[in-house]
């Protein structure tokens, strides 16, 4: 088994926190600006967070209040647009923080000479500004969105593409999810997974992770290991040195 040379990111949940403080508030900012009575409060929108994909959540949303399959493509596409506007508007005002110890793992990986890199399905248009701000998105060697996957997870063309364009096998790479959807992706894919569950996705199935974890864990505010089936070793914070041990011991 060789050393670990990449480790493959989802961005929505697990780089940051963008359901609850980017996407929702974006959603409902659109409807308001586009005078549609619809409103999603944060329960809500937790069972919406089923299925994959801003625009799919939007078209069965629509479709369940009676909107016809004429007029469903235009609104969909319109009032994702403008959830996109705001989604980065919000971003611009620092209203959309990346997850508490993010940063330094990639700060970590980045000294180590591990190749990072993004694979998500969301949309361009608020990936690539709301990254470049917060981590800068030229230390990302690969960034693979909807643009170049748009086929969501848990499909696991997202990571495929990923592993494609760093032109690496899935032996050599790990990934980092907050979902159990993305866990299925990656697993699919042969790459073995940590899960860092949120509000939102703490209650799914881990679906086969191999380390789940409720943070990234801090010193100062170490993270609780909700399941860790190759007993690896832990001490409250997700370093590179844990990615290593669970890339070397993962099942494959
Ligand atoms: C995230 C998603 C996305 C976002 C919204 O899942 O499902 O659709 O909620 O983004 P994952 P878009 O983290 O597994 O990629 O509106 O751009 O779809
Ligand atoms: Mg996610």
């Amino acid at each position: 088994m060789g050393d670990l040379r990449a480790v493959i990111f989802d961005v929505d949940g697990t780089l940051v926190d963008s359901e609850r403080h980017g996407h929702l508030v974006a959603f409902n900012r659109a409807f308001e600006a586009l005078d549609l009575p619809d409103r999603w409060d944060e329960e809500h929108y937790g069972r919406l967070l089923d299925i994959a994909g801003g625009k799919e959540r939007l078209r069965h949303h629509f479709s369940g209040r009676g909107v016809s399959d004429d007029e469903l493509k235009d609104l969909v596409g319109a009032v994702h647009a403008r959830k996109n506007e705001f989604f980065n508007q919000l971003a611009a005002e620092g209203r959309i923080p990346e997850r508490p110890g993010v940063s330094r793992l990639l700060d970590e990986l980045e000294s180590r000479g591990v190749v990072m890199a993004l694979a998500t399905t969301g949309s361009s248009e608020w990936v690539e500004p709301l990254v470049d701000d917060l981590f800068g998105l030229k230390r990302f060697a690969v960034v693979i969105t909807n643009r170049e996957a748009p086929i969501k997870k848990p499909e696991p063309d997202a990571f495929e593409v990923a592993l494609e364009k760093l032109e690496l096998p899935a032996e050599e790479a790990v990934a980092v999810e907050d979902s159990a959807k993305g866990v299925v992706a990656a697993k699919a894919t042969s790459l073995p997974c940590v899960m860092v569950v949120n509000d939102y996705t703490k209650d799914e199935d881990e679906g086969g992770a191999d380390l789940v974890l409720d943070s990234f864990g801090e010193p100062d505010a170490p993270a609780t290991v909700l399941r860790n089936p190759l007993s690896l070793a832990f001490d409250g914070v997700l370093t590179a040195e844990v990615l290593s041990e669970l890339h070397a011991r993962a099942p494959r």
